[in-house]
């Protein structure tokens, strides 16, 4: 035995709060708000309040059909563009406050908190910063108006696990009655800075989203797809909400400065609202299977949205096809082949127990097979029992050490010989890739051009029979 020292951090690493956001993977988006009774998807902010009416909200309802997809947490749209707010701000009448729903004693920001508690999902903010409605939208007044809200919204529900900076800014709007176009240069406009070091005050542990960060930048689409390689780095430069560089948002950058990790947004249904006439165009349970392979598979974390209806429930088709996908979700993950086979490793660290091969297949994060420094290539080998069937193969990186790993060949062995299976760039979180069905034989994993040790946290390989 020589080192049993763990490897040097490579490049930049996560934060706690971002290794905790990591573990997340998949969670909810809800958009809800007068949207859903007008049927538009951005209010021009002069709705009156009292077509806010919902007439069997339930948060308990939702908060479960989210949970039956699988999902770990959700995020609410306390205010989306137009201005209106799901709870009964101090700063605003335009709140539930003023609306017919509970004759204005209601509060879906607090029932949806309270649900996600009782349910151990962890609970997340919208609050958009383009207000359509509020008449000093453009000047310093509205910025206190907006941190006044955020303020509330993050000290009377509990924990926040993200707070979600929209970068949308359409410009023309209600504004109070003035009805007019108002340009903000997104830039500096918002002072983003204040507005962060408010929200680290308030909830030191939750992560911050917005196309630049700080903790969490946006994927660069709303297709739900990230990059192929998606790396958790990347560069950011004089952009701001609003106007950063889709492709590179979409890939990040190999050798970026920053740790800053994807999240792929994207609605169930082709809008973001609920809409009647959308009520055929629901994803399949196929489609978001599909959708979470090219998120969660990339590394990245899946924010899929469920619009509640005008019932103030999830439709039928949503909380069905969601249901479906999460008993696949279980299913398929439910067992891993590769932890009933004999795996060899073409080094261990030190040959050291403590970064043994077997840590790939103990379904623990903290744990991970490493190899000696210095060398550019390592492989595994997975030896199969004979009935041992997949056709998903995953890998994962412990991440505290960074994202070391530059390139990776998967390539299967049997009578039919030695073939390649998959390849490409950048593990991370988590990279999953479906292919051809495999029975038995050998499965090699090898590392190739390794800047630094690899650090493996996990290897797994899936039969999804679908
Ligand atoms: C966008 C918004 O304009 C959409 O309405 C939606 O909220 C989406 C998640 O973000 O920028």
């Amino acid at each position: 035995m020589t080192s049993i020292h763990d490897p040097a951090p490579y490049g930049p690493v996560p934060t706690e709060r971002q290794l905790r956001w990591h573990a997340l993977e998949y969670y909810g988006f809800l958009h809800f708000t007068v949207n859903t009774f007008t049927d538009l998807e951005w209010g021009y902010g002069d709705e009156s309040p009292s077509v806010f009416d919902p007439t069997q909200f339930d948060a308990e309802r939702i908060v479960s059909v989210a949970a039956s997809g699988g999902m770990a947490g959700l995020i609410l749209t306390c205010k989306h563009h137009d201005g209106f707010c799901l709870w009964p701000s101090e700063h605003t009448d335009h709140s539930v406050r003023t609306s017919p729903w509970r004759s204005g004693g209601g509060d879906v920001v607090r029932a949806i908190s309270e649900a996600c508690a009782s349910r151990g999902l962890e609970f997340g903010v919208y609050l958009s910063p383009w207000d359509r409605n509020h008449r000093a939208y453009g000047s310093g007044e509205y910025l206190r108006y907006y941190r006044n809200q955020l303020e509330e919204l993050l000290t009377r529900y509990g924990p926040v696990f993200e707070v979600w900076f929209d970068g949308a800014n359409g410009g023309d709007g209600y504004y109070g009655g003035a009805r007019e176009t108002r340009r903000i240069d997104p830039r500096t406009y918002y002072e983003w800075q204040t507005t962060w070091d408010l929200v680290r005050s308030l909830q030191p542990d939750a992560c911050m989203f917005s196309d630049v960060g700080p903790d969490i930048r946006w994927v660069g689409n709303e297709k739900g797809i990230a990059g192929d390689p998606c790396w958790h780095t990347t560069d950011v430069g004089d952009e701001a909400p609003g106007s950063a560089d889709s492709a590179r948002l979409n890939g990040g950058v190999r050798s970026g400065a920053r740790w800053l990790p994807a999240e792929c947004d994207v609605s169930i249904r082709p809008g973001w609202f609920y809409h009647e006439s959308e009520d055929g165009a629901v994803r399949t349970p196929e489609n978001l299977f599909d959708l979470y392979l090219r998120s969660v598979g990339r590394g990245a974390s899946l924010l899929l949205n469920l619009p509640p209806d005008r019932r103030g429930l999830i439709h039928e088709n949503d909380a069905r096809s969601l249901d479906e996908f999460g008993k696949r979700l279980r299913s398929v993950f439910a067992r891993n082949v590769a932890a009933d086979a004999r795996i060899e490793a073409s080094n261990v660290r030190g040959d050291h127990p403590r970064f043994d091969v077997g840590n790939l297949v103990d379904g623990h994060g903290e744990t991970f097979w490493s190899t000696d420094d210095g060398l550019s290539e390592a492989e595994i080998v997975v030896h199969l029992p004979e009935t041992s069937r997949f056709n998903i193969v995953e890998m994962r990186e412990h991440l505290p050490l960074g994202q070391r790993v530059e390139r990776y060949v998967v390539e299967t062995e049997d009578r039919s010989g030695r073939r390649e299976y998959a390849s490409g760039s950048a593990i991370g979180n988590r990279r999953l890739i479906r292919g051809e069905e495999r029975t038995g034989g050998r499965v090699r994993l090898k590392l190739l051009g390794l800047p630094a040790a690899p650090a493996l946290s996990g290897f797994g390989l899936y039969y999804d029979p679908a």
